[in-house]
């Protein structure tokens, strides 16, 4: 919050002297799999102009080999088999007039989010998006960006490296390109004037350490922003510096929002079970939670937003049609920013416990009960 040129320039200035100690690893050597134990660079063939059409969204994981040489090794996750996970279907045409108007329905409904902005546009917030590369120029963010870095390569510019190559071996090429830009894109559909800080963790398959993790978390919370998105899921090794460093945030007054998932299970992330957070399950059109969304009756601290054939802004200045707990979270990360914007001086304890109070009542995929419900933004600003 309270977002001025002085702190921006702090933020650059910040950037400008990470420049001067870059590295570069190859992005292809990073893998990243879905119930596969090995990684392949070399099966998929170079094949640059395939880049992010896939089947669903994408549950960042962990390198099995490259970054398991600290003793904070980490895993990939199992859960989150693509077979589990929706598959929407691809616009034809994207009608720049139209806008997200041809969606099924609005989540501006759903979430009554145009009532909100009457109060709130989250102005003078500024939201990390740690994620896999981004599209800083896609006309649908760039105005919104703000600086960025890139955990993977330790350079300055996390713009998306799609390398041709299935690097996991599960037959979709880059299927990680893109990703950043969408949740970034859901983000500024809920809080339209909040400043956004790219921050890539993750390569174009997914893949990334938790040691990755850990240093774009630490890189956020040195730059003092307001909020951190993480749409991704960590492996379970290794995991103790990234624990630690969300106690940092905490301390820090930084709002973190984690994404539930999309195997279907009702076992969150170890992301999803930090206290600090808030974790974010999919609606449906319907308010129906989507059938491929993790969900928890053990963790409080979740609720729910819109995740399913979401139209959003995609790589190359494209868009496309995606669905995902990832972008459920998006709209929660925005809704968060709208409430720092209306409550000046709002506690992080408090402003976690209001966006818990304000939600609607959703529906269980399978007719079942759903403790928490469907954020609801103008109730947040209120
Ligand atoms: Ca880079
Ligand atoms: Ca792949
Ligand atoms: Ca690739």
């Amino acid at each position: 919050m309270n977002m001025n040129w002085g702190r921006m320039r702090q933020l650059t200035g910040m950037l400008a002297l990470l420049c001067l100690c870059t590295h570069s690893v190859e992005a292809g050597d990073k893998g990243k799999g879905n119930n596969k134990t090995t990684e392949s660079s070399s099966d998929g063939g170079i094949n640059p102009s395939n880049v992010a059409v896939t089947e669903s969204d994408f549950e960042a994981s962990s390198s099995p080999k490259e970054e398991s040489t600290s003793t904070e090794s980490s895993t990939y996750d199992a859960n989150a088999g693509s077979s589990q996970e929706p598959t929407p279907s691809e616009p034809s045409t994207y009608d720049a007039n139209a806008g997200y108007s041809q969606e099924p329905m609005s989540p501006e409904e759903q979430m009554h989010i145009y009532e909100a902005h009457q109060r709130a546009t989250g102005s003078g917030v500024v939201i990390a998006v740690l994620d896999a590369g981004f599209d800083a120029a896609h006309p649908a963010i760039a105005a919104n960006v703000v600086g960025g870095y890139d955990a993977i390569d330790g350079d300055s510019d996390p713009t998306d490296l799609g390398n041709g190559w299935d690097d996991d071996g599960d037959g979709i090429v880059d299927n990680g390109v893109g990703h950043g830009t969408f949740v970034t894109g859901m983000i500024l559909r809920a809080a339209p004037d909040a400043m956004i800080v790219p921050i890539r963790v993750r390569n174009d398959e997914g893949w990334g350490s938790n040691d990755v993790t850990a240093d774009g978390l630490e890189m956020a919370i040195r730059m003092g922003v307001d909020v951190i998105n993480m749409s991704l899921s960590t492996g379970s090794g290794g995991f103790t510096r990234i624990r630690r460093l969300l106690a940092k945030a905490e301390r820090q007054g930084i709002f973190v929002v984690v994404s539930a998932g999309n195997a279907s299970s009702s076992e969150l992330d170890a992301l999803g079970k930090i206290k600090s957070t808030i974790v974010v399950g999919a609606v449906d059109a319907t308010n129906t939670v989507a059938t491929f969304s993790n969900v928890s009756n053990t963790t409080y601290w979740m609720v729910y937003a819109p995740g399913v054939d979401l139209l959003g802004p995609t790589t190359r200045g494209e868009y496309r049609y995606w669905s995902g707990t990832s972008f459920a979270a998006g709209f929660v990360t925005g809704g968060a920013a709208l409430a720092l914007e209306a409550h000046k001086n709002i506690a992080l304890w408090e402003l976690r416990q209001l966006l818990r109070d304000s939600i609607d009542p959703v529906k269980s995929a399978d007719g079942g009960y759903i403790d928490s419900g469907l954020l609801n933004l103008a109730q947040v600003v209120r």
